[in-house]
């Protein structure tokens, strides 16, 4: 049988699906979610380095995510270089200073109490690698410009992606919103038709490294099942 096809003018490969069983698949669905339960946001990075091979397989895997109408709407900066971290973090902390003596409301400040959070960002030179996620607004060709679908979506189930390969492969991260970012723009020179969407340092936590004991929601609080 030929693994090929033509549908509508327009090529098609044979997909076949890996088939487990129902033992197999609770079994690996109940692994999955133990290993991302134990997932935690860390503001505390060691320097230790990483194997760039590393970074770049978990950023392949973030860029095979499935996008609207599949125009994969996304770039990955990864950024190493000690000046470049360094200057990034200067400007996020300028921004971030103005947010927490002001910017930010006073209910919001208190929400963010018990995650212990202030405008000084040590992790953006600490962390041996910034992954920052550009979406991409639009396209544009010799017959112009034409927008992307859904880039928020996909970028943001991109970013999903990231972060559970973060994980998997044993490292750390943070999804870092300094806010406004439009600064990442002109500091990684990305061109007009893209906006930052998230900064995000990866590496190995600090040997001593405290999270905050937050509590998860319970099935009874996040499902309403429907049968
Ligand atoms: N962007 C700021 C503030 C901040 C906002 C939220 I919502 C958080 O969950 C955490 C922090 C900062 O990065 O500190």
């Amino acid at each position: 049988m030929s693994t090929k096809r033509t549908v509508n003018g327009h090529p098609y490969i044979a997909y076949s699906q890996v088939r487990l069983s129902d033992e197999q698949m609770i079994k690996k669905s109940e692994d999955f979610k133990n290993l991302m339960a134990n997932r935690r946001s860390v503001r505390e990075f060691s320097t230790e380095p990483v194997p760039l091979s590393v970074l770049k397989n978990i950023i392949a895997t973030a860029a095979s995510a499935p996008s609207g109408a599949n125009k994969q709407p996304w770039t990955f900066c990864l950024v190493s270089n000690a000046e470049l971290k360094s200057a990034i973090r200067n400007l996020a902390e300028k921004e971030e200073e103005e947010s927490y003596s002001g910017r930010m409301s006073e209910r919001w400040l208190k929400d963010l109490e018990p995650l212990g959070t202030d405008w000084n960002k040590p992790f953006l030179e600490n962390a041996p690698y910034l992954v920052i996620v550009f979406k991409r607004v639009y396209e544009e060709d010799e017959n112009g410009k034409a927008n992307n679908y859904y880039v928020n979506e996909s970028v943001g189930i991109a970013v999903g992606f990231l972060l559970a390969a973060i994980h998997n492969a044993g490292l750390a991260s943070l999804t870092h919103t300094p806010s406004p970012m439009n600064f990442l723009h002109q500091a990684l020179k990305r061109p007009d038709n893209e906006r930052a969407f998230l900064l995000i340092p990866v590496g190995f936590a600090e040997k001593e490294c405290w999270v905050p004991d937050i509590k998860r929601k319970s099935e009874e609080e996040y499902l309403t099942e429907h049968f």
